[in-house]
């Protein structure tokens, strides 16, 4: 069984290619809309699944081979871990990454000693950054994993949980400055409820705008720029997440005050989980202003959780590259990979076909929406498809200069509405499958 040491480093050699530990597509200084695509794309690896994901199911212990890992989850490992983390993210050519506190150091008998392990791993975090140049997209708190939270961080109903999470978070604010972090990830792993009957929402909801006015304060204070993000899921673990969706999430930033620091980071699973497809939660995000990140991965249909797989779906990349360019593409953001190894997919060098899939179904999804928006076909088309809103009444409209009076008296006069044309859906079906093969 091979190790991450013993791979090479993964190049771009073209769609011909049959080397499955090659890119076919991703080829990170090509131009596209004169940009590169190390730059449209901004891959970033994630911690959590890359380096501590296990296998672990409810019906079974962890299947992963990882031959660096020790017996024991000491801070030596724990270092040892980031090494071989950056490691692959070389070999990968990925730019970014992402982390939770807790998966890169192990917690202590206290809050201080915790602290302490942190800040011994960063220091290796950060040496590793400095060698490579590769850089941390976002940051983020475990918030939910330690019995502390079982009934929620932000939102418990317990106050010394909430104390405790603040405390977490200011240490996580401090350590993604001292990585140079471009952004902070607010996840509610618990922040909802299981049961109304034992629940005040308004309380919580209360609790956790403060919580999250608390951050951007602190972040003010120590000299912290990074984007904050929140990331919606609608269940899971809670039976109702206070995170929903991105409609959801949007009324409450706007509703306590936290529209102008906070954005959206939308993840594709949590997307499908809420019932939208990825694609909806970006357009509603770009529309209103919050488009900030991505975690890119992947559900499956059949099945009714998060099941974070990689994404190869050349539709859904197509999709999401369409509309991440249509508002501009990233500017702190980038496409994370929170996707992991199926638990039957166990040795290491799984992690390279994952993240290669990944990449190569977001490059090529990348050129094809260029080529979508080189021709203006589709936007023309959906652009005639609104044609009565351009001009007369449609235009007056939109102008504000009709009332319901006056546009009373226009359908008085006019009688009855023109014909309405076809939808023509399924041309526009025809016409993205024509770019696509
Ligand atoms: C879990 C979330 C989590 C966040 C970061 O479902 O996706 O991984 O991205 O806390
Ligand atoms: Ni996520
Ligand atoms: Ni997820």
């Amino acid at each position: 069984m091979k190790s991450i040491q013993d791979i090479c480093r993964v190049e771009y050699e073209g769609p011909e290619s049959r080397n499955p530990l090659a890119f076919r597509h991703y080829n990170p200084s090509e131009l596209v809309e004169g940009k590169s695509m190390r730059d449209h794309l901004r891959f970033s690896a994630a911690y959590w699944h890359t380096m501590r994901g296990s296998g672990a199911d409810p019906f079974g212990v962890g299947t992963m081979k990882r031959p660096w890992e020790g017996p024991v989850d000491n801070v030596e490992n724990a270092c040892n871990r980031v090494r071989i983390f950056f490691d692959f993210c070389e070999k990968m050519q990925m730019p970014f990454y992402c982390f939770h506190d807790r998966d890169v150091a192990p917690e202590g008998d206290s809050l201080a000693q915790t602290n302490k392990n942190l800040d011994d791993v960063v220091k290796v975090f950060k040496e590793e950054q400095e060698r490579t140049g590769i850089k941390l997209l976002w940051g983020t708190a475990n918030l939910f994993g330690n019995p502390r939270f079982v009934h929620g961080a932000a939102t418990s109903c317990h106050a010394d949980s909430f104390a405790y999470a603040a405390a977490q978070v200011k240490k996580a604010l401090e350590v993604t400055l001292e990585l140079g972090g471009q952004g902070y990830t607010f996840w509610g792993g618990r922040e909802g409820y299981m049961c109304l009957w034992n629940t005040d929402m308004k309380r919580e909801m209360d609790h956790l705008a403060a919580f999250m006015h608390m951050a951007v304060d602190y972040a003010k204070e120590i000299g912290f720029k990074g984007q904050f993000y929140f990331e919606p899921k609608p269940k899971e673990p809670t039976k109702h997440q206070y995170d929903f969706d991105t409609a959801a999430c949007v009324n409450f930033l706007r509703a306590y005050g936290l529209q102008d620091y906070v954005k959206m980071n939308i993840e594709t699973n949590h997307a499908t989980l809420a019932g939208h497809s990825v694609e909806h939660e970006l357009e509603y995000a770009g529309m209103q202003g919050f488009l900030g990140s991505i975690d890119a991965n992947s559900g499956d249909m059949l099945l009714g959780w998060d099941t974070d797989q990689f994404p190869t779906d050349i539709y859904m990349t197509t999709k999401i590259m369409l509309t991440l360019m249509k508002y501009g593409g990233f500017t702190t953001g980038g496409l994370n990979f929170d996707a992991k190894v199926r638990r039957e997919s166990f040795e290491p060098i799984d992690l390279f076909y994952a993240h290669i899939g990944g990449m190569d179904a977001f490059a090529k999804g990348l050129k094809i929406a260029a080529e979508i928006r080189k021709t203006g076909e589709l936007a023309d088309m959906v652009a005639k498809r609104y044609a009565s809103w351009d001009s007369g009444i449609g235009a007056e409209i939109e102008k504000g200069t009709q009332n319901f009076k006056t546009l009373e008296a226009y359908m008085l006069a006019k009688g009855d509405v023109d014909e309405t044309q076809s939808g023509n859906q399924e041309l526009y079906e025809n016409v993205v499958n024509r770019y696509i093969f």
